[in-house]
């Protein structure tokens, strides 16, 4: 039997082989241990246990509608503030000298349609919290997406724009009937974002003017019991300590706890987000390095395995480390993703941020896993030359892979398509 170098780290093996939940004192003990050999084994057991060697991506797009906001988070350099008196038509898209911009939903949905039409099974939208916009202008994205595009999953909205969204409503609308309302209008699932760190501290040095810990839960409370599964984050790396990182990650899974006893959904997966100082008005700091995001990423699977996935966002861990994450931890990698404006590593300049699916599979098969393309759900997709389809669905989706498109590339599933059949719009929705 292997034994650990760290020979303190003894109790905690036998814990987790035992399939015990791990305290706050050993989460704390992990991160302060050398031994990141055995931090990654113990995190790879936990994660083989779960889902042996297969590693997840999916064909996604990833769409910013607007980066006008309200708040002024400091670790946060995608954020423009609003121009008072501005009273353009949100109809039409502008992207001005100062940096702000604004995608009509047209514009979205142009987007949404392209990425469907070559094969994405996914859009994820998020944006800024605006002052002006109606609600109706995200129930009517929402609807106008899933006209173009009756089967793609839209995972949109942090629990933060939610709460915005039921105070904006006229009149206000609980949480709930926010979310009632925009499942209605195509909403599949709630993306993880907003979450950052639970802690008032940090709350108050980094994030002060945005809604905390409790209302973030209040959001994935209601979702889960609405049957609306959802993701979560953390944002680790700035102003937190590593004791206050593990706070939040048993906050995270004392949550799952509740959700999975009494809820009809819960959170599917947890990513922790590595801190991107550029340009933000927490630039003077240093930003995790590798080690610590590894690190990161394995005590996130080990402290909390009773959620299904750890993901590791290669646009912010970056490709090369959510290879390596794969073995310590990690079964997902995110997707193609193509455009991201929250963060970029590459500093100013474009926002294509692409990675093909050749390029996702070869990560993950160089790390001795299999490569399972997913829907957001974590169903398995099965994916032909011209048209995929959801395992256990009797639709399926034509799409036309253009040369050179994230999309473009054939997934490892299409040996297992079923036969075309045309969607049919009458049934429900991913
Ligand atoms: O909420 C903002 C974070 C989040 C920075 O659910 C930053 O599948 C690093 O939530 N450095 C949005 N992070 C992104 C997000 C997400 C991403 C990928 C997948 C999913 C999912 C969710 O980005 C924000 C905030 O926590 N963020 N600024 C920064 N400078």
């Amino acid at each position: 039997m292997i034994t650990t170098t760290d020979q303190s780290l003894a109790d905690i093996r036998r814990k987790v082989e035992a399939g015990e939940m791990l305290s706050l004192e050993d989460g704390v003990r992990l991160y302060e241990s050398p031994d990141i050999h055995t931090i990654g084994e113990l995190a790879n057991s936990v994660r083989e246990r779960l889902h042996g060697r297969v590693a997840y991506y999916n064909i996604n797009r990833h769409i910013n509608y607007s980066n006008i906001c309200v708040l002024r988070c400091k670790f946060c350099a995608f954020y423009r503030p609003f121009t008072k008196g501005d009273n353009r038509s949100p109809e039409a898209s502008f992207h001005d000298a100062d940096g702000s911009y604004h995608v009509s939903v047209t514009d979205i949905v142009a987007r949404a349609k392209e990425a469907y039409e070559r094969g994405a099974t996914e859009v994820h939208i998020v944006g800024g919290l605006h002052p002006t916009l109606p609600f109706s202008h995200y129930t009517d994205m929402c609807s106008a997406i899933r006209e173009a595009c009756p089967h793609m999953h839209i995972k949109a909205f942090t629990a933060i724009e939610i709460i915005h969204f039921s105070r904006i409503a006229k009149p206000r609308m609980t949480i709930t009937d926010v979310l009632i309302r925009l499942r209605g209008a195509g909403l599949g699932s709630l993306p993880g974002g907003g979450a950052e760190i639970f802690d008032d501290r940090v709350h108050d040095e980094a994030f002060k003017n945005k809604t905390g810990e409790v209302e973030w839960f209040d959001v994935h409370r209601a979702a889960h019991e609405l049957g609306i599964y959802t993701n979560a984050t953390m944002l680790y790396g700035h102003v937190e300590t590593r004791e206050e990182r593990i706070r939040h990650l048993l906050k995270l899974r004392a949550h799952q706890e509740e959700s999975l006893r009494n809820r009809a959904a819960c959170f599917n997966c947890v990513i922790p987000l590595s801190f991107i100082p550029d340009d933000s008005a927490l630039a003077h700091l240093p930003g995790p390095g590798g080690l610590e995001d590894l690190k990161t990423l394995a005590i996130s699977r080990l402290m909390c395995p009773n959620i299904a996935h750890i993901k590791a966002f290669w646009i912010m861990q970056t490709p090369k480390l959510a290879q390596v994450a794969l073995e310590f931890g990690v079964d997902d990698i995110d997707g193609t993703v193509v455009y991201y404006d929250i963060t970029k590593r590459e500093g100013a300049g474009t926002t294509r941020q692409e990675l093909s699916v050749d390029q996702l599979q070869r990560l993950i098969t160089e790390a001795r896993c299999t490569p399972v393309e997913r829907d957001t759900l974590y169903r398995r997709v099965l994916r032909g030359d011209r048209a995929w389809s959801i395992e256990g669905e009797a639709w399926s989706v034509p799409y036309d892979p253009a040369p050179g498109s994230g999309e473009s590339r054939r997934g490892s599933n299409e040996e297992a398509l079923i036969p075309l059949t045309l969607p049919d719009r009458d049934s429900p929705d991913p």
